[in-house]
């Protein structure tokens, strides 16, 4: 949908990543148990997911965060992304200030964190069953400390805590505005219109019956105005398009 590339496979594994912070990993239940890694073993006890590559179980552990990332890397990407960082080997020491500063109702994992407060747009879908608000409120500050010293990347490791705390409300049917009150912009490029929900898949020449046929449910997301086709980055009016072979391939004319 521009910020997603969904990868689906025809034995019904589908991976979404925006490249940077977020990866989501669906399955069949075939494979419920059957799992390793980051994610755990998805075989509904939460007991037994944080084991590193050797097969030791890290839960508890002051440090189980850093031992099980690091177990599982996989490698240097040199395309990573601007900067690489290390997973720190330690406990994460935090400002208590900062905590505090960043956990109050101006704070910007405060609404992880406060999640009582009437005015709070996440506040039903926090009291729901399915989501673990402790472990959002405690991520969101993780993340905040972990990167304490840089102001952006302080805000937008935040923003991204709060924005998958949005996916996963929306997956249990609560769609939450939530982007004016913790001042994290969605931002639209090539002249893209911001939805709150618009559809999954994108108008593009290549796809031009994509809205339609889309299989995908609704999601935020950034739409072309005016019927026009997402081409090269750009909103653009359909006569960019050329024609597609019996394949699908595209050609200009
Ligand atoms: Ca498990």
């Amino acid at each position: 949908n521009g910020n997603y590339v969904r990868v689906m496979t025809d034995f019904g594994l589908a991976v979404e990543n925006d490249g940077k912070w977020t990866a989501l990993v669906k399955f069949p239940v075939d494979f419920v148990g059957a799992t390793e890694g980051l994610c755990g073993n998805n075989d509904e006890n939460p007991d037994n997911d944080l084991l590193t590559r050797d097969g030791v179980n890290v839960t508890g552990m002051i440090d189980s965060v850093s031992l099980l990332a690091n177990s599982w890397q996989v490698g240097i990407c040199i395309n990573a992304g601007r900067r690489r960082r290390q997973v720190s080997t330690g406990p994460l020491e935090c400002e208590p200030d900062l905590k505090d500063a960043m956990s109050n109702d101006n704070g910007l994992c405060g609404l992880a964190v406060n999640r009582f407060e009437t005015t709070n747009p996440f506040r039903t879908c926090l009291k729901h069953e399915n989501i673990n608000a402790e472990a959002f409120a405690e991520n969101c500050l993780y993340d905040v400390c972990a990167l304490q010293g840089d102001e952006d990347d302080v805000k937008e490791a935040a923003c991204e805590n709060l924005a998958a705390l949005a996916m996963q409300c929306r997956s249990l049917g609560l769609v939450v505005n939530w982007r004016a009150a913790a001042d994290c912009p969605y931002n639209c490029t090539g002249g893209r219109e911001y939805k709150l929900s618009g559809p999954a898949c994108t108008l593009t020449c290549d796809n031009a019956r994509g809205v339609t046929d889309c299989p995908l449910p609704n999601t935020e997301t950034c739409v072309c105005p005016d019927r026009k086709v997402f081409h090269e980055g750009q909103c653009q009016n359909r006569s960019v398009c050329g024609c597609l072979d019996a394949d699908g391939k595209h050609y200009e004319v």
